[in-house]
């Protein structure tokens, strides 16, 4: 798929309030916010506009932003994110939204769906089961895409702590291509697709992404780098130290469309 546009939030100054699993300690919020920019620019060499919310103090994880909306050529939804404390992130993010998608759907209660759980591949969506989506989540999101004409599959990661997300394992190269994780590895609904298994000591790289014709990927993961690079993708590296703190990786910086 290509894109034209994206959306983005820049960490706001609670950002180190915000929830994480990891204990490499509170991210630097100027590094962070440098690391941002970076990103910002990056998208814009891949030819998107880029339109900048702004900083939402209230929200400490409102730079996630893909979480909070599915975006896709037929239609867009609005998600209710899995953990309390990012279900307000969602009526901002809505309310811009509807410059370019009028009808904008919803996910309703009890149904919840965080956007980094949902991997669309060519128009065949992944949606994984996770401690932020549940099941009536993804059953709402999987007949909403039934209307639009979008098969969808879902894969259950809740057996799997590693994963906060699918796509925290899981990336679509194009071309029936995926990257993975060691995690899924025996995912039926991966099975048509080609699949590159990153190294595990560099698992957190496996969260790229594919934006017209190049790859954006986390700096720091020489084999997962090398891997790519001996497949000719075009790699476009991107420092991501403050967002790992805080369980964040590439995709979830922008909702593309
Ligand atoms: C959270 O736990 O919700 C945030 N600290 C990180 C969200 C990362 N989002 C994503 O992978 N799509």
């Amino acid at each position: 798929m290509s894109f034209t546009h994206a959306l983005l939030r820049p960490p706001p100054p609670s950002f180190e309030r915000g929830l994480t699993t990891s204990d490499e300690g509170p991210p630097n919020l100027e590094r962070a916010l440098r690391e941002h920019q970076v990103y910002v620019t990056a998208l814009e060499s891949c030819g998107l506009s880029v339109s900048l919310l702004s900083a939402d103090e209230e929200f400490p994880d409102s730079c996630f932003i893909e979480d909070t909306a599915i975006l896709t050529p037929r239609g867009a939804i609005a998600t209710r994110p899995g953990a309390a404390s990012r279900l307000g992130e969602v009526e901002s993010v809505a309310a811009s939204l509807r410059v370019w998608y009028p009808e904008l759907a919803r996910i309703m209660p009890p149904g919840t769906v965080d956007g980094g759980d949902v991997c669309e591949a060519d128009g065949h969506f992944l949606i994984g089961l996770s401690r932020r989506t549940n099941d009536e989540g993804a059953r709402q999101l999987t007949a909403w895409l039934a209307d639009l004409g979008y098969p969808a599959d879902t894969i259950d990661i809740r057996a799997n702590p590693r994963l906060l997300h699918l796509k925290s394992g899981l990336a679509y190269l194009g071309a029936g291509r995926m990257v993975r994780t060691s995690d899924l590895r025996a995912d039926r609904a991966l099975q048509p697709y080609d699949q590159m298994v990153v190294p595990d000591v560099e698992r957190y790289a496996a969260n790229c992404l594919a934006v017209n014709g190049r790859l954006l990927i986390a700096a720091g993961y020489p084999q997962f780098t090398e891997m790519l690079d001996r497949q000719g993708y075009p790699l476009v590296a991107i420092e991501m130290s403050e967002f790992r703190r805080m369980d964040g990786g590439l995709s979830c910086l922008s909702l593309r469309f």
